[in-house]
C-alpha cells in the first residue's frame, strides 16, 4: 500500500502509554511500509519528553519521516486510513469529512492476554448515525489478534547492542554492575509495597542496584530514603544501591531494559518493550477503578507461566501478584530471585516464540489493504 495516507491520532490522556504506542506504530508504518503517516497529538509537552526533537510551539513538524501536527490544527483532507487510538474521539468536522471520502477507519485499542480478544479482533462497528464503520484492531499475544509492535530487526538490533552493554552504563553516568550484582531497573506507578521490597533489597545477602527513571516511583523512594533523589544521583543503603534516572528518550529506554538482570514495568508499551528485551520481568498494569487490570494481570499470567516449572511459576505468580496489591512483598522476593535463571531462560524463548508472529505493523496494513 506504499505512499497511501494514513492519519493516526492519539490523545494523551495520562502518562506515556497512549503517545508512546502512537509514535511506535507511526514511525514504523512510515520506515517500513512506506507509507505517508500524519500523526496527530493533543499534547506535544508529553511528546517531547519520548521524542526530545519534538518542538512542542509547533502545530507542524516533520520528525523521523512522521508528519507530526498538533490536534488543534484544523484539517479536513481525509486520509485513505484513519487510526484512532485507544477510542480518543475523532475531531467533530474530521469525522464529517469522512463520509464524502470513507476511509478505512480503525480504533486501535488497549493489550490484552484475555481470551476474548481474539473474538473482537477484526469487527466492524458502524457509526450510529453517520454511513461509517469503524473497525476494531486489537493487538495481542494470541496468534488470531492484531499482535504486538515490534520493529523488523528489533532483535537483531538488541543483540548486536549487547555486544558492548559497558556504552550503556557509561551513558547513564553509571559504572558497570560489580561482579555478582543484579541490576534492576523500575519504572512503575505508585505501589504502596514498593518501601517494603527497597527494604528487603537493602537486608538482602547480595549487592542489587536499582535504576529508577524520573517520576513516581523515584518519589516514593526518595520518601522511604528519607532524603531526595534528584535525576543523577545515587545513594546506598545496605546492599541496596538506588540510582535516579533522566526520563529518557524511547529507543534509549530499550537500552535501558536490554542492559538490565531484571525489568519492573508498567501500562503497555514498556510491558512489551521489556518481553523483547528477552529478561524476566515484572508488570504493573494501569489500576483500573473498576479492577479491570486484576483480569488483565491474571490473563497474562496465565499465559506467560504456562511453560515454566510448577516451582518457578508460583514463585512469578507470587511475586507479581504483591506486586499488584497481593499482600506482602518481601516473604515473595527470595523464592523469586532463587529463580532467575529458569526465568532467564523463559524470558528469551518467550521473545523468541513472540517473535516468530506477525508483528502489529504488518497485521495492520494488510488489515487495511483488504478493507480498502
Ligand atoms: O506511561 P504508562 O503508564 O502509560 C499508560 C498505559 O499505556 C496504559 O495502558 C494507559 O491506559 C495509560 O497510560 C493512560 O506506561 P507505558 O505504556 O509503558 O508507556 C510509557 C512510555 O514511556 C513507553 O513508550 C516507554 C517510554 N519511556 C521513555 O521513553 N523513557 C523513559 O525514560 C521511560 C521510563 C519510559
Amino acid at each position: 500500500m506504499a505512499q497511501k495516507k494514513w492519519d493516526i491520532f492519539c490523545k494523551v490522556v495520562d502518562n506515556f502509554g497512549d503517545i508512546g504506542v502512537s509514535w511506535r506504530l507511526a514511525r514504523q508504518l512510515v520506515a517500513e511500509h512506506g507509507l505517508h503517516v500524519r500523526l496527530w497529538v493533543d499534547d506535544l509537552e508529553s511528546f517531547q519528553r519520548l521524542c526530545p526533537e519534538i518542538d512542542p510551539a509547533l502545530a507542524l513538524q516533520t520528525r523521523r519521516g512522521v508528519e507530526v501536527r498538533h490536534w488543534t490544527a484544523n484539517d479536513t483532507a481525509v486520509a485513505d486510513v484513519v487510526i484512532e487510538a485507544f477510542s480518543c474521539d475523532l475531531p467533530a468536522s474530521y469525522l464529517a469529512a469522512m463520509v464524502a471520502k470513507k476511509p478505512v477507519w480503525i480504533n486501535l485499542e488497549y493489550l490484552s492476554a484475555e481470551a476474548w480478544v481474539s473474538d473482537c479482533h477484526g469487527l466492524p462497528s458502524p457509526h450510529p448515525r453517520l454511513p461509517l464503520v469503524k473497525h476494531f484492531f486489537f493487538p495481542g499475544f494470541a496468534k488470531d489478534s492484531g499482535g504486538l509492535l515490534r520493529e523488523a530487526h528489533l532483535l537483531q538490533e538488541r543483540d548486536a547492542w549487547r555486544a558492548d552493554a559497558g556504552a550503556l552504563w557509561a551513558s547513564l553516568g553509571l559504572p558497570q554492575p560489580l561482579a555478582g550484582e543484579t541490576s534492576v531497573s523500575l519504572f512503575c506507578y505508585e505501589n504502596p509495597v514498593l518501601p517494603e521490597l527497597l527494604k528487603a533489597w537493602a537486608e538482602g545477602e547480595t549487592a542489587l542496584r536499582c535504576l529508577i527513571p524520573e517520576g513516581r516511583a523515584l518519589a516514593q523512594a526518595a520518601a522511604w530514603l528519607g532524603q531526595s533523589l534528584h535525576p543523577g544521583e545515587g545513594l546506598c543503603k545496605g546492599n541496596l544501591s538506588l540510582h535516579a534516572l533522566p526520563f529518557v528518550a524511547q529507543e534509549h529506554y530499550d537500552h535501558l531494559l536490554w542492559a538490565c538482570d531484571l525489568n519492573f514495568v508498567r501500562g503497555e508499551d514498556s510491558f512489551v518493550r521489556a518481553q523483547w528485551a528477552a529478561k524476566p520481568l515484572v508488570w504493573q498494569p494501569y489500576p483500573q477503578e473498576d479492577g479491570a487490570h486484576q483480569v488483565k494481570l491474571d490473563a497474562f499470567l496465565r499465559r506467560y507461566c504456562a511453560d515454566l516449572s510448577p516451582s518457578a511459576a508460583a514463585a512469578a505468580r507470587s511475586f507479581w501478584q504483591s506486586w499488584n496489591g497481593g499482600g506482602n512483598i518481601a516473604p515473595t522476593w527470595p523464592a523469586y530471585r532463587d529463580c532467575r535463571g529458569e526465568l532467564q531462560a523463559h524470558a528469551a524463548s518467550w521473545a523468541e516464540d513472540l517473535a516468530k508472529r506477525a508483528d502489529l505493523a504488518s497485521n495492520l496494513v494488510i488489515f487495511c489493504e483488504k478493507l480498502i
